[in-house]
């Protein structure tokens, strides 16, 4: 099969996860998401593969043929794993490039483990792409890959998106290997962010430390003779999908029962992140305390945080899960009456179905991150209310605020304006709520998933 893909996305993770049953057999269990979704007609339509990793560390896997789809796991072992993914990917990148909400680790061999595993993604590339054949580089993981696979392989055209913020100067700059990975990252022809900002940032980066100059227009540098393109492609959701599914007799019903489990509270407030230090799960729970504290909001008012696990072996995420557990078990405490809870907290991974279904359900969404790439929990919120029912209550520092204007826009940072927010959704009138509803829906129904990645694609030259 070497050498024969038109069209290759690499990303981290597959679009499957192998699973290890206990009598040793390993399975593909399909991992959906809105990034599979909207690439799959592309791969499907042209010789297209994804190399990434399978998700288990110290497994080797053959290619294998998933759905019509041609996957090329790269195998991670456990101390890759360890010092790539849980040490440079999320310890040292992840809270740098989210405005050091957390402070960043700066470890050498984390760096060196982030540098070799590029390679070898970048190898499994090499090897997979056919001559002249377009390659999309997924997200913070694979910043190195770009430059890496240039050398490996000129004639490729090669494009890199980045799922999460990209920082300002002043911040990124703390780097040990900020050189690297600006000239990284220019080793693509394009290099796309969520938002403008994310690509101004980058942009003045690449001229004072990348060695590029600046181009014709904003939108591009120069780097060793050749071009590469910078702009903003805010990525959304498969917005028609989740309208329909939310629009099906059985969400609806499960939608009312939900309530009725809840003890049937006058108001449903619902939160739902990974459980995230950048996502401010516990700056809304300060608010609702304060809220409660104050009178402002009474027993018929229910807050649901919904908090999918997520980087459990992580320092920050260790103890950010017991700061949160500690507060809900407080607010709870003080508030609390036996069988009515004012917090609910679910610390589980959802299907589709029981996630519409909450949305559904949710009279406020509350959307609070210190910072967030983009935040589609918000998009999906507002895809689902066909019913144009339900407020969102929006963070400005998530990049979904520059086109979801019609959100209530709050600072996380303010716990008084979050609480005034809160306040405001929870008393709306029915004709302002319906009315911002309506226009937050036109714009996530029209810019979905789909159109954001043919928008990157035809910039990077590839008619879709
Ligand atoms: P994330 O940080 O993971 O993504 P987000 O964009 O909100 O953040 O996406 C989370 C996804 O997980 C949503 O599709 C949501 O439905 C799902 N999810 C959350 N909690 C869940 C639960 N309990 N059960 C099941 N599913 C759950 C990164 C960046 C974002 C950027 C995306 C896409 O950090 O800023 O929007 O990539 O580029």
């Amino acid at each position: 099969m070497a050498r024969q893909a038109d069209f290759v996305v690499v990303a981290n993770r597959l679009p499957v996860d192998l699973e290890k049953g206990p009598d040793g057999t390993e399975t593909w269990k399909r991992s959906p998401g809105g990034l599979v979704t909207a690439l799959e007609p592309i791969l499907r339509s042209r010789r297209g593969a994804w190399v990434g990793w399978p998700g288990l560390p110290d497994v080797e896997a053959d290619p294998v043929k998933e759905d019509g789809l041609e996957l090329y796991p790269v195998p991670l072992s456990t101390e890759d794993v360890e010092n790539y993914y849980e040490g440079f990917s999320n310890g040292t990148l992840w809270p740098l490039y989210h405005d050091v909400v957390a402070p960043p680790a700066y470890h050498r061999h984390w760096w060196q483990a982030y540098v070799s595993v590029n390679e070898r993604f970048a190898r499994a590339v090499a090897d997979e792409a056919a001559r002249g054949a377009t390659v999309w580089v997924q997200d913070y993981q694979l910043q190195l890959l770009p430059g890496q696979l240039r050398q490996m392989r000129p004639d490729l055209r090669i494009g890199f998106f980045l799922h999460i913020p990209f920082p300002p100067t002043e911040l990124f700059i703390q780097l040990p290997w900020r050189e690297q990975i600006v000239k990284g990252l220019l080793g693509a022809d394009l290099v796309g962010f969520h938002t403008p900002g994310g690509a101004r940032n980058f942009r003045s980066l690449a001229t004072r430390i990348g060695g590029a100059t600046p181009g014709a227009t904003q939108g591009e540098v120069v780097v060793d003779d050749r071009t590469v393109k910078l702009g903003a492609f805010p990525i959304s959701i498969d917005s028609q999908a989740l309208d329909r599914l939310s629009r099906s007799p059985e969400v609806a019903d499960r939608a009312v029962e939900i309530r009725k489990e809840l003890g049937d509270p006058r108001r449903l407030i619902l939160g739902v992140d990974r459980l995230d230090y950048t996502k401010g799960i516990d700056v809304r729970l300060r608010a609702f305390e304060e809220l409660l504290d104050e009178d402002r909001i009474g027993d018929d008012t229910v807050f649901l945080q919904i908090a999918t696990p997520s980087r459990e072996r992580v320092e920050h995420y260790i103890r950010l899960r017991a700061d949160i557990e500690q507060t809900v078990g407080r607010i709870n405490g003080e508030h609390g009456r036996v069988g009515h809870p004012p917090v609910h907290y679910l610390h589980q991974s959802m299907p589709r179905n029981e996630l519409t279904a909450f949305y559904l359900a949710a009279d406020v969404m509350l959307v609070t991150p210190l910072r967030d790439g983009m935040n589609l929990v918000a998009k999906e919120y507002v895809a689902c209310r066909h019913d144009d029912g339900g407020v969102l209550v929006l963070s400005e520092f998530t990049g979904a605020a520059r086109e979801l204007t019609s959100a209530l826009l709050v600072n996380p940072h303010d716990t008084d304006g979050v609480k005034a927010a809160i306040a405001q959704a929870l008393e709306m009138p029915e004709v302002e709520a319906r009315k911002r509803m309506k226009a937050l829906r036109r714009q996530v129904l029209r810019h979905d998933v789909d159109a954001w990645a043919r928008s990157f694609l035809n910039a990077l030259g590839l008619s879709t």
